[in-house]
Order: C-alpha cells, then sequence, then structure tokens
C-alpha cells in the first residue's frame, strides 16, 4: 500500500529526465512508495542555471528536494535525509546506517566516473585520451561494487537501503558509456534483484518529462 506522508508533508523533487543524480531520489521515492511532486528543469535549455532556480539549489543542478519546508541538494545527501525521515532504506542497526552512508561517499567519489564515461558517450563528445583516462577509473568502481557484492545480496547488511540505490542509480546509465554489465555478474544479478522490487522502473520509465504529481499506484 502506497504510504501517503508526502500529501502533509509536501514532497518536492526537482529533476531531469536523463539525469542519473535525478534518478537516485526517484529511485528511492519509487521503492518507497511515497506520494510526491515531481518539477522538471530542463538541461538542454539551461534551466538549472536560471535565477529561480539557482534559489533552490546554488550549485546549479540537479537535484534539488524540497520538504516540510527545507531545501536539500546533492542526491547523496537527498538519499540520507528521506532515509532518516521516512524510515525507508535505511540500514537496520545503527552500524548497518553508518555503512550506507560510508558507500554513498565512496560513490561520489568513484561511480562518478561511470557518469563521466555515458556522459562523454552520449552528450559531449570529448578527446578519446579523456575517456582513456576515465574509462579504466570507471570500470575499476563498478569492480568495486562486484568485488563486494560476492556471496551476498546487498550492499549493507541482508536488505536493501539508500547505499544500493545510490550506487546502482548512477550506474543504470552503464550501458550508454558502452560498460556491458555482462561483465560485471555479481552486479548484473544485484541490479535484477533491485529492478525485482515493488515500484522499480529504469529512469526512462521513471522519470517524468514533465511536471507531475506522483501517486504510487
Ligand atoms: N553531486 C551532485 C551532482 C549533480 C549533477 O551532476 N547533476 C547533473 C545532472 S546528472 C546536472 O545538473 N548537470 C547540469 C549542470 O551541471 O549544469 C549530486 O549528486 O546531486
Amino acid at each position: 500500500m502506497a504510504t501517503n506522508t508526502s500529501e502533509a508533508d509536501g514532497i518536492t523533487l526537482f529533476g531531469s529526465f536523463t539525469s542519473s543524480s535525478t534518478y537516485k531520489p526517484m529511485l528511492y521515492l519509487a521503492l518507497a512508495r511515497l506520494t510526491f511532486s515531481f518539477r522538471t528543469v530542463n538541461l538542454k535549455y539551461g534551466a538549472q542555471k536560471e535565477a529561480d532556480y539557482l534559489g533552490v539549489n546554488r550549485y546549479g543542478q540537479v537535484p534539488a528536494l524540497r520538504h516540510r519546508g527545507l531545501t536539500i541538494v546533492q542526491s547523496n545527501v537527498i538519499l540520507d535525509y528521506m532515509a532518516r525521515t521516512t524510515g525507508h532504506f535505511a540500514g537496520r542497526t545503527e552500524q548497518e546506517q553508518w555503512t550506507a552512508r560510508e558507500w554513498l561517499s565512496w560513490e561520489a567519489d568513484n561511480i562518478t566516473n561511470v557518469a563521466k564515461v555515458r556522459h562523454y558517450s552520449r552528450f559531449r563528445q570529448v578527446d578519446p585520451a579523456v575517456m582513456d583516462y576515465f574509462r579504466p577509473l570507471a570500470e575499476a568502481a563498478i569492480g568495486f561494487v562486484d568485488a563486494a557484492l560476492a556471496g551476498r545480496e546487498w550492499l549493507v547488511g541482508d536488505g536493501p537501503t539508500i547505499a544500493d540505490i545510490g550506487c546502482w542509480g548512477r550506474m543504470v546509465f552503464m550501458a550508454e558509456g558502452g560498460l556491458d554489465i555482462a561483465r560485471w555478474p555479481h552486479v548484473q544479478a544485484w541490479s535484477r534483484r533491485l529492478a525485482a522490487m515493488d515500484g522499480y522502473a529504469l529512469p526512462y520509465d521513471l522519470i517524468p518529462k514533465k511536471d507531475r504529481e506522483v501517486v504510487p499506484a
């Protein structure tokens, strides 16, 4: 059954259709079965750098979350915030909760290389030397997650947490960067476990192209 906290508490997510950083909190909200408002920020036309949006996110990027009068930016901080306030996917024990946050910090340093390879493959042509630099870093990050998942189903504890949502949420576009998930069997099995969860959808099916009120079925 859908949790209906956001009607009273007013969750609004600002994001963009093609953005892995947007997909992370979108996936959280979908898996947690939360109702929220989606506001699209058109990156193609530079809406993220316009004054009204800079008033929401000083970094001029998506995503941003508004809830209970607070504004929260940076996708991993948003995940941590939502886990703390809605109680979903936080980790069962205090140790698990800290370990999940630790993964998010690692993700920002490392899985971001997967996003760069995808970005330079799909949106912006760069000198091949740039790709030669980032591709091995991306592969190493995916390899690290693959090794961490050997013999276990989830990155932290025995259930899905914001660590899984944050790491997979940025890796999800890896095929667009020519990174074939079949090379990393534990990652592939983990992605299938995530895909089997109620509410899961891939980014292009999940992130609206226009402003929308999202109510889980
Ligand atoms: N560290 C940020 C990264 C956000 C980010 O890179 N957003 C991209 C889309 S995935 C963006 O807004 N790009 C447009 C720009 O930087 O002008 C986060 O995790 O929220």
